[in-house]
């Protein structure tokens, strides 16, 4: 891996790019494990308590490292290494967020809004970020519509914000030896689309048979495809419904709006100061200064 010059993003895009086709990992791609190493990085933010978020990069240490919601987010961490190791100037949370929005792109999907800035924590700094947390903020995909509004409610997303953000499932799959879960959402599951929605309407989800944890099951051209409870509620929830049907319907409306929302979710608890950086705004709102 060389150098690209200090603040040239385009060209870390093009490293990102670079390393997404894994042949032998999944489906020959890295792609959708940046995703959801984006998502996690964030989706730990608290509106309430103002701490997580993508700032500080802190799954690199406990508690995040060690959190089970977290399990294989190790593979994409080392896919990304050697371009942070080429490019010492550029953070390991600048790094996580761009490579999920440059891969979700390169998969077919959105522009999404990034902005650059986010600093990387110590260790100290990554525990000082959770404290008083005894569990994880992720979501578990056991449960239903009130969970997923409690969760995405803590970061402030809208039912509309929630359902566009579901979208992303069209992308990757569930590995027994991570979540429990098994198996992938969409017979593509290396491009971004709108199928997710398509696929949830559809009336031929049943329960899966299996020793494993409860999820749902479906045979579309071959492929077997799968949902988990999460994915489910929001097509037993009349007011997620109303939206899942508008992006079934609607390609562009569902890329409009996922774009929007997965750059709210890489910016939550990231408040720059005046020089563009994010570590001593964010430092002093953990020791409660105004
Ligand atoms: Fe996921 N998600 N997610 N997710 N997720 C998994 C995998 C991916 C939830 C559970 C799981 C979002 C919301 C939720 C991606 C992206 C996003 C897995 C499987 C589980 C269990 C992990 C494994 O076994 O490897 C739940 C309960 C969510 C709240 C409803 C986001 C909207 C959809 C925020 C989002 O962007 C991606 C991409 C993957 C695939 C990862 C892979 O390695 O292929």
């Amino acid at each position: 891996m060389s150098a690209v010059k200090e603040g040239n993003f385009d060209g870390i895009r093009e490293q990102v790019r670079g390393i997404m086709k894994q042949p032998g990992y999944d489906d020959g791609s890295a792609g959708p494990v940046f995703v959801r190493l984006a998502w996690h990085a964030s989706g730990n933010f608290s509106l309430v308590e103002h701490t997580g978020g993508s700032n500080g990069a802190g799954m690199r240490f406990p508690p995040e490292s060690v959190d089970p919601a977290n399990a294989g987010l190790h593979h994409a961490i080392s896919f990304l290494l050697p371009i942070q190791a080429a490019n010492p100037w550029l953070t390991h949370s600048d790094l996580w967020t761009l490579a999920g929005i440059t891969a979700i792109e390169a998969m077919g999907g959105p522009k999404i809004p990034w902005e650059p800035g986010r600093t990387d924590y110590s260790t100290a700094e990554a525990a000082a970020d959770h404290r008083g947390d005894i569990s994880s903020r992720l979501p578990d995909g056991a449960l239903g519509a009130d969970h997923i509004r409690e969760v995405f409610g803590r970061m402030g997303f809208s039912d509309r914000e929630i359902v566009a953000l579901s979208g992303a499932h069209a992308l990757g799959r569930c590995h027994e030896d991570r979540s429990g879960y098994e198996g992938q959402w969409v017979v593509n599951p290396i491009r971004f689309s709108n199928q997710y929605f398509k696929l949830l309407l559809r009336d031929i989800w049943k329960p899966r048979e299996w020793d494993g944890p409860f999820q749902y099951e479906a045979t579309v051209a071959g492929t077997k495809l799968m949902m988990l409870p999460t994915d489910m509620a929001l097509v037993q929830d009349s007011e997620f419904k109303v939206w899942v049907e508008k992006y079934a319907a609607d390609q562009d409306l569902f890329f409009k709006d996922f774009a929007m929302a997965f750059g709210k979710l890489i910016e939550l608890g990231v408040e720059r100061d005046d020089t563009g950086f994010a570590q001593l705004v964010k430092k002093s709102a953990r020791e409660g200064k105004p």
